[in-house]
């Protein structure tokens, strides 16, 4: 019993390898050949006339025609095994010849191989992504999945991304086959570097000739506050007049900051908020130094200024600005009598000291020099003593009675 089914087994796979079956590409031109299926089924071509030959395809489209005439299957409208079969293989084409008196059957298989007709696309042409330059390495960003319809070497083979400084791609593979592609930060972004970055995802087949499909992904780096003010000098110089109105610009300072928006505007204050200086000078938001009070040479020759520059969010630089003070001629020179007799013999010896003064002029420098004169054609004279000390002496005899007072 089991012999036989062997048999019948055996019957039966002869019949199939008796089976005609062809291969031929997709998207051949309609009329191409596919094959001498006289010849091949052993046919005389006279009995396909005789016999009526009809190709049987039950429900299935038509692609393939039988030429009788000929005895050869032609392709009768053009196959694309996208359409066909999708990722399924091997895509075959399954039909029947018929003949009749007598009543033949003769299976027919038709492989449709894949042609690399298809380059892998993406759903969208661009992506754009906004990352904040603090996002750390390794931070993940999903892209978008290609997608190639040819099957085998001509299907979808691997991605690239360009240029590569700052993300790498890694792939997962998925349960279906395909792919998860995800961007990696590999470098730390810096907006102040680089604010956008432009990069390419390839996707490649392994077809012949190859193809390609290709997004754009636009990042944007978001800036945080990571760069503090910065002055231009660690130490300004400056001077003024004294007596210079309210007002009155003094210097200009800046600070850079390198950072966007917010995080990059800059205010500027006077640190010294506890002594007069603070009273005296004013610093505005463009940095320009102003006069804000009186200011006198003699009282205060030198002011040193602490400044500071302070960002949005609250990073800062300080610097010094160092103001002199120049000085104006607005001091009168004063005399000063320190001691000074009323009167004196008209015997006393020459160079007498009759009086003694102090003369004293603040301002600097030509401003504060000093020259002493006295009335002229008198017997008495200006001596210069010591520093700012003069002395008043007899410069020749005297008589009172030719002068008995002299008014000095
Ligand atoms: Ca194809
Ligand atoms: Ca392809
Ligand atoms: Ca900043
Ligand atoms: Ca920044």
């Amino acid at each position: 019993m089991e012999r036989q089914v062997l048999i019948i087994s055996i019957f039966c796979l002869s019949y199939v390898v008796g089976q005609v079956s062809y291969s031929v590409p997709e998207e051949m031109a309609k009329g191409s050949l596919v094959g001498n299926i006289a010849q091949d089924l052993g046919l005389d071509v006279k009995r396909l006339r005789s016999g009526k030959a009809r190709l049987y395809t039950g429900d299935s489209a038509q692609y393939i025609e039988l030429n009788r005439e000929r005895g050869v299957l032609l392709i009768k409208e053009k196959i694309d095994r996208e359409v066909l079969c999708r990722q399924t293989t091997p895509c075959a084409l399954h039909f029947q010849i018929t003949l009749e008196s007598p009543l033949e059957l003769f299976p027919v298989t038709v492989e449709i191989t894949d042609v690399n007709d298809n380059a892998p696309v993406f759903q969208k042409e661009e992506r754009v992504f906004e990352i904040s330059e603090s996002a750390i390495v390794g931070s993940k960003f999903m892209l978008e999945k290609a997608i190639d319809t040819d099957i085998g070497l001509n299907g979808l083979q691997r991605y690239t991304l360009k240029p590569s400084d700052n993300f790498v791609l890694k792939l997962h593979s998925q349960s279906d086959g395909s792919k998860k592609v995800e961007m990696i930060l590999q470098k730390p972004l810096d907006r102040e570097k680089q604010e956008h970055i432009s990069l390419v995802l390839t996707a490649e087949d392994g077809g012949e000739p190859q193809m390609t499909g290709t997004m754009k992904i636009y990042v944007t780096v978001l800036d945080v506050n990571d760069n503090a003010p910065a002055f231009s000098k660690p130490v300004y110089k400056a001077s003024i007049t004294e007596n210079s109105v309210k007002g009155t610009l003094v210097t200009k300072v800046t600070a850079s900051d390198a950072d966007k928006g917010t995080n990059g505007e800059v205010t500027y204050v006077i640190g010294n908020s506890m002594d007069t200086v603070s009273k005296l000078f004013h610093i505005n938001s463009d940095g320009d130094v102003m006069l804000d009070g009186p200011i006198d040479y003699e009282t205060e020759k030198t002011y040193n200024i602490d400044i500071e520059a302070i960002d949005q969010g609250g990073l800062s630089d300080s610097s010094k600005l160092i103001i002199d003070v120049i000085d104006v001629n607005d001091n009168r020179p004063v005399v000063n009598m320190i001691s000074a007799s009323g009167s004196i013999p008209e015997d006393s010896a020459r160079k007498t000291v009759i009086g003694l003064m102090s003369v004293n002029d603040p301002d600097s420098e030509n401003n504060g020099k000093l020259n002493c004169v006295i009335n002229e054609n008198i017997p008495f004279e200006i001596k210069f003593t010591s520093n700012n000390f003069y002395s008043l002496v007899t410069d020749s005899d005297l008589d009172r009675e030719r002068a008995s007072e002299y008014n000095i």
